[in-house]
């Protein structure tokens, strides 16, 4: 069992003076592909990472959340009726705002406590938020069972009530990738999602290191945020050039359809967008036909290209991220990209086994030349998603 779940069940009766019914946890996220494809209906490719947010639960017969972050080192509650829109703020949210979600969908769900501590790293672009959904999520699923987790299908009921919580509680206008990442990926595989049918998930082998390969994920730790305006801006922009061109979403139009939907858009950061969106849809699915192949070289050349297509067409980007890619790159990595929203946050670099020091020095050297505080880089591999962990009563009491 992790030391993270013992810590907090132990943290738990501690705290609430008796011991919790179970332990639960969701993982982080890096998306090897697909970026700002969710929201337009197209295909992403995540894995599930190691790095995990535990819950240690509890009922209780009244609406009360109550929840103890151990890694802030701060308790705060709400009640359920008192859940709304930026209400309650801060990391609360996340957890009140899922169950809030799943009673709005008509289950019975009543208060809970909580203890949460977490190895993803928060602001990093690793999707801590979806982290914390799922584990809440899951808890309250175990807890009055629903049975949330018990199959893909009913894991998808639960991806709808963590996005809903982001969405509309904490109001981050985010469009599905991270919560179906941490709820259901496998292990050693990736999770291609076409969201442009309802989610439908194929699962892709993912194992580099049979390969003599490591993806490291190279955190800039500059950090990054999604409930400011820049994403809820690109999304804006997208909605935008799909009404000009007369679809719901900007995933259905094809490659060969690219150069008259570029010529019939209003302006020069519309056609941009529109240039990122159809193309990223289309190396990913180049990606997962090369993983299929075991061609890593053509994944490494994939992954150059969407960085270059999120950095000039979509321009979410920094100097951070670039350098980072660029580092990485030229220390012998098959190929490099920033991964999830952008702004700051992580990139991710596919790399040969010979060349993992060489790859890691060169970060930290183009960082210390800058004089910008060290990136944080650490190898990953495909893990497994939510679910409960098992501690024995014998544990949970020592
Ligand atoms: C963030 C969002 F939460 C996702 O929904 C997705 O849009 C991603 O940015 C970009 O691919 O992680």
């Amino acid at each position: 069992m992790s030391q993270l779940a013992h810590t907090a069940a132990q943290r738990f009766e501690q705290i609430f003076g008796h011991a919790p019914t179970g332990v639960w946890a969701a993982p982080g996220r890096v998306n090897l592909i697909g970026e700002h494809t969710d929201y337009n209906g197209g295909l992403c490719l995540p894995i599930a990472l190691p790095q995990r947010t535990y819950a240690a639960a509890g009922p209780r017969d009244d609406d009360i959340v109550r929840v103890a972050s151990l890694d802030f080192d701060e308790q705060a509650e709400v009640s359920l009726d008192d859940v709304a829109p930026g209400v309650p703020g801060g990391w609360l949210g996340y957890v009140a705002g899922t169950i809030w979600a799943l009673r709005e969908r008509g289950f019975a769900v009543h208060g809970l406590d909580l203890a949460t501590t977490s190895d993803v790293p928060i602001g990093a672009g690793l999707s801590s938020s979806a982290a914390i959904e799922g584990a809440a999520g899951g808890a309250a699923s175990g807890l009055f069972n629903l049975g949330l987790l018990d199959s893909d299908a009913s894991r998808v009921t639960l991806v709808d009530a963590c996005r809903r919580a982001e969405n509309h509680i904490v109001g981050a206008p985010t469009g599905g990738l991270d919560q179906t990442a941490s709820l259901r990926c496998l292990p050693r595989h990736a999770l291609l999602i076409d969201f442009g049918h309802d989610a439908r998930v194929r699962q892709i082998p993912f194992d580099v290191a049979a390969h003599g390969l490591r993806l490291l994920v190279i955190d800039t730790r500059a950090k990054h945020a999604l409930v400011d305006g820049q994403y809820a801006a690109r999304r804006a922009n997208c909605e935008q050039a799909a009404r000009e061109l007369g679809v719901d979403l900007l995933g259905r139009i094809t490659p060969e359809q690219l150069p008259d939907a570029l010529s019939r858009l209003s302006d020069q950061t519309l056609r941009r967008r529109v240039r990122h969106v159809v193309t990223e849809i289309a190396r990913t699915r180049q990606c997962c036909d090369a993983l299929e192949h075991g061609d890593f070289q053509q994944v490494g050349e994939l992954f150059n290209q969407s960085h270059a297509s999120l950095r000039d067409d979509y321009e979410v980007s920094s100097p951070e991220l670039d350098l980072a890619v660029a580092a990485a790159r030229g220390a012998g990595a098959l190929g490099a990209r920033m991964t999830g929203g952008g702004f700051g946050g992580s990139a991710i670099a596919l790399v040969p086994v010979a060349a993992l020091d060489a790859v890691k020095r060169a970060v930290a050297d183009a960082y210390l030349a800058r004089e910008w505080t060290p990136a944080h880089v650490f190898a990953v591999h495909a893990a497994g998603p939510a679910d409960r962990v098992a501690v024995h009563e014998a544990q949970l009491v020592e």
